[in-house]
């Protein structure tokens, strides 16, 4: 059994219905874990392991995840949940009023520890930013964010939808292509 640790309910519960499809269960973990002033995500999550690898006893899987501004450099990025509570999504909106481009890409970096190692896996999903909100699902950026061959925003979806485009469900394709690899004897 592999525990979750994360504090948000929406990641937990499009992690474990993708994962369900597959038969594999994961259990949730709410506890938070320091994050650290890092340029990418993946750092991010590496230093986190070395704190929660003395605190979880078993196999865990944790999430960072960031919405990158075209416009802005890659801001909010790894500083997306800090913006996220300070602005929200009106605060994206009025940061790309004239005429900016609102192409914009989220990522998720996974990390799961399970024994002795330690795994990463990425995934991605471009998109834009909407010219206003729309939507009640999911969390977050949802209500702003339309996914490349989608017309409307992943709060405007379905949670088996957003699955079907989303940067966390691309990093559980990862992590299933690596749970069902065969096992080095
Ligand atoms: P953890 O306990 O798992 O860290 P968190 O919500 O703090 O939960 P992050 O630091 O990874 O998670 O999230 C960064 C911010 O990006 C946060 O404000 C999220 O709401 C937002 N975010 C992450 N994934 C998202 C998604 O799929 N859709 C919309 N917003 C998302």
């Amino acid at each position: 059994m592999i525990a979750f640790v994360t504090t948000n309910e929406g990641k937990f519960r499009e992690v474990s219905a993708a994962l369900a499809e597959a038969s594999v269960r994961i259990v949730r973990e709410d506890r938070s874990y320091p994050e650290i002033q890092a340029d990418r995500l993946e750092k991010v999550v590496r230093f986190a392991a070395t704190i929660l690898d003395d605190q979880i006893p078993g196999d865990y899987l944790i999430d960072d995840s960031g919405l990158f501004l075209d416009a802005f450099g890659g801001f909010p990025g790894v500083y997306s949940s800090y913006v996220q509570k300070r602005l929200g999504c009106a605060g994206i909106l009025r940061l790309l009023a004239e005429g900016k481009s609102r192409a914009a890409t989220f990522e998720t970096v996974f990390l799961l520890r399970q024994g002795d190692s330690h795994e990463v896996f990425h995934g991605e999903c471009p998109g834009t930013i909407a010219s206003g909100e729309a939507g009640t699902g999911g969390f977050g950026f949802d209500p702003i964010f339309i996914p490349q061959g989608a017309t409307k925003t992943f709060a405007e979806m379905s949670l088996a939808e957003k699955n079907r485009f989303s940067h966390r469900a691309r990093a559980v394709a990862a992590l299933l292509a690596h749970l069902r690899a065969p096992k080095e004897p």
